[in-house]
């Protein structure tokens, strides 16, 4: 018999990835959307239609709809991915995060329960580096202390300790998978990877002149999404309930996933000046409007955080010895390769469009 998943957060990065890896292993796959009023289905709209592929209205901040939805779709396996995803936006949203990041895990448990469905469901909770905050230890691994340092690391701190709480009260399968930052060409636009590699490409295309970035020297423990999301899996699979740190073991700063970025879109950089003085500056350019001495990265103290992470580095010993997993299958400069030469086609191509419609005569 074929499993049945339950993924929430179905429309995100990670969702599209895990909807595509269960659907090879499968799977009929069950994915929670939100009703909006423009298209936000880009990632998963490849897979609308196909078969076992199936989409239901709910929502995290409404305990009923995900209780009639566990009844009808009685999963095997959740994985609840559905967050409000971005640190800096929790700050101003801090209530919306807890309700979402925080209580949204209790009700997914609480649906689960209803339903009598605790002997049989295993749940994935995505859990983050996020929770390690004001770094205790370098590295972090599944023992290192937590110290929360952002509306969104307090709220999903609650999600974690709760399915804890679960597993131990009720004897539920439920794990947390504590991911590091992974990255990939679907990444929200607003995430620091993802703009710094659509702005490198719209820079080198004459579309941009300058990209504003706040925290240069944060250091980031980056994979690609497409590697993180088997780990999830492997993770329900295991013989027995326990959370796991997933990430590459290697760390970056800012700074130098920009200047890479940079350099695959055909601009070399340097950087001068300190804090929000500081520049990156070209020094050599493959590209015809780019040239030497162009400030094409700023400093905007818009995009510092009131408390920013600034060093993580994950351990992940644990799941390459009890999953068997490879936390170095994608390299760090691949991944920042694979966006950038993704964005170029991206930003090529909107301009491809841009023409056809000019000559349309549709825009003006
Ligand atoms: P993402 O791209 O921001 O996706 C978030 C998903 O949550 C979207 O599908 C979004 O739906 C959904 N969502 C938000 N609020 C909801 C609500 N009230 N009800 C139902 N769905 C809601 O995030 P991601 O990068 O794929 O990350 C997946 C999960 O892993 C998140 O929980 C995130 O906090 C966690 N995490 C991510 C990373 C990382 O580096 N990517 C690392 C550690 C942990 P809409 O499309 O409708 O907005
Ligand atoms: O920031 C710095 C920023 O927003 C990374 C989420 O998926 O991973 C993600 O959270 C660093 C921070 O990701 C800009 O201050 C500098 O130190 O890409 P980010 P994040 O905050 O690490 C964790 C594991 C999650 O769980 C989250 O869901 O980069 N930074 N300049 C900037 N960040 C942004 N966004 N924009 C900038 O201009």
């Amino acid at each position: 018999m074929a499993k049945t998943a339950l993924i929430t957060g179905v429309t995100g990065q990670d969702g599209s990835y895990l909807s595509e890896f269960l659907l090879d292993k499968g799977y009929e796959v069950h994915g929670i959307i939100r009703r909006s009023s423009v298209d936000y289905r880009e990632r998963i709209a490849h897979l609308e239609g196909t078969p076992h592929f199936h989409l239901h209205y709910a929502d995290m901040s409404d305990s009923m709809s995900l209780v009639k939805l566990v009844g009808k779709v009685q999963p095997d396996e959740i994985y609840n991915l559905a967050a409000q995803s971005h640190v800096q936006v929790s700050f101003d949203s801090p209530e919306f995060t807890a309700d979402v990041d925080a209580v949204g895990v209790l009700r997914v448990l609480e649906a689960v329960r209803t339903n009598h469905l605790e002997k049989t469901c295993r749940i994935y909770q995505a859990s983050t580096s996020e929770l390690y905050g004001k770094v205790e230890e370098v590295p972090q691994s599944e023992t290192t202390p937590f110290h929360p340092y952002s509306p969104y690391a307090v709220a999903k701190l609650y999600g974690y300790w709760i399915i804890k709480e679960y597993r131990e009260a009720y004897n539920m399968f439920c794990c947390s998978g504590i991911l590091f930052n992974h990255e990939s060409e679907r990444r929200g636009e607003t995430f620091v990877t993802r703009k710094i590699t659509l702005a490198a490409a719209r820079i080198a295309q004459g579309k941009q002149d300058c990209l504003y970035l706040g925290n240069l020297d944060s250091l980031r423990d980056w994979g690609y999404a497409k590697d993180y999301v088997e780990c999830m899996w492997l993770i329900l699979q295991h013989e027995t309930p326990e959370d796991f740190v997933i990430a590459t073991g290697v760390q970056h700063t800012v700074r130098e996933f920009a200047t890479l970025a940079f350099r695959h879109a055909g601009i070399e950089l340097r950087w001068e000046g300190e804090g929000v003085e500081e520049r990156g500056i070209v020094v050599e350019s493959q590209k015809s409007n780019v040239k030497s001495g162009d400030v094409v990265v700023r400093v905007s103290p818009d995009f510092y955080r009131p408390t920013d992470v600034v060093n993580l580095l994950g351990d992940p010993s644990k799941a390459r010895r009890e999953l068997g997993w490879n936390p170095q299958k994608t390299s760090f400069e691949e991944l920042v390769e694979l966006m950038v030469k993704h964005d170029m086609q991206k930003v090529r191509n909107q301009h491809v469009n841009l023409a056809e419609y000019l000559e349309k005569g549709i825009v003006k």
